[in-house]
């Protein structure tokens, strides 16, 4: 695993975080040491599509990166005809992913789609994971995606929701801020790495609170929204049409 130092040098000006050939070549050592419990979100996610992956169906995979997410439902889909439809709107990952997933035996097939989560015409949607994607999209436009997505989906298919949060009590906000990065030190990132990439992802990345994320999903029609993970500013959410 190719280790992360993108920011372990000093940046005049810290650009906008992408998604670009260099975070490409550093990511699964990046996430996991990024995002705390992103290795059991991802098998879990597997888990669910075991469950809720429909025979005849499609299973998404919304902004799949190196198709961790991907990789894990395919090891555990058992039902016949079901087909994951993995998208991301990064040109790197996509290359990367695909080299990957071609060195994997899975049985169910896997269309691998460069594009924006917000262009899918999504159909027959048993079961869609948005693991750590939604938080990327402008705050406008993740009602309208989510809306799609349950408008594709039948009753008692699922989604896995999985973000980086935050919260309306601003000392809470600090307080697991702060442990966050306690966290990514105890991981190796310095000081510097860490407030860099903390200004990277300012204007990219915008959480919401679990109250935000369960409201949304409650009136958009999801019957029952259930927290599944949290540690600190992350969380995993699961709703059932
Ligand atoms: C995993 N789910 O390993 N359309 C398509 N893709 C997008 C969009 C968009 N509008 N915005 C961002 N992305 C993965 C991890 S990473 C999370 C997801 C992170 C893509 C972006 O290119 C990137 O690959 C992914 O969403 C977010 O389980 O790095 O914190």
């Amino acid at each position: 695993m190719t280790k992360d130092n993108i920011f372990s040098i000093p940046q005049k000006k810290v650009e906008d975080f992408s998604f670009d050939k260099k975070v490409v070549a550093v990511f699964p050592d990046m996430i996991k040491r990024s995002v705390p419990g992103y290795e059991n979100v991802i098998i879990m996610s597997g888990l669910f599509a075991e469950r809720f992956a429909r025979p005849d169906s499609n299973v998404y995979d919304l902004g799949c990166s190196l198709g961790a997410t991907t990789l894990a439902m395919r090891s555990r889909i058992s039902a016949p005809g079901v087909k994951i439809i993995a998208v991301d709107n990064s040109p790197d990952m996509i290359e990367s992913c695909r080299e990957i997933l071609a060195s994997d035996n899975g049985m169910a097939p896997v269309e691998l789609l460069l594009d924006d989560i917000r262009n899918i015409d999504f159909q027959n949607n048993s079961l869609t994971a948005l693991n750590f994607t939604l938080q990327f999209l402008p705050p406008g436009d993740r009602e309208p995606l989510l809306k799609r997505i349950y408008d594709s989906m039948p009753p008692g298919a699922a989604l896995i929701l999985s973000e980086k949060i935050t919260f309306s009590e601003k000392r809470n906000s600090e307080l697991f801020m702060d442990i966050y990065h306690s966290w990514k030190a105890h991981n190796g990132y310095s000081e510097m790495e860490i407030r860099q990439k903390r200004t990277a992802l300012e204007n990219v990345l915008i959480p919401d609170t679990i109250p935000q994320h369960t409201a949304r999903l409650e009136k958009i029609g999801f019957k029952r929204c259930e927290l599944w993970f949290q540690c600190f500013n992350f969380m995993s959410m699961a709703a059932f049409k």
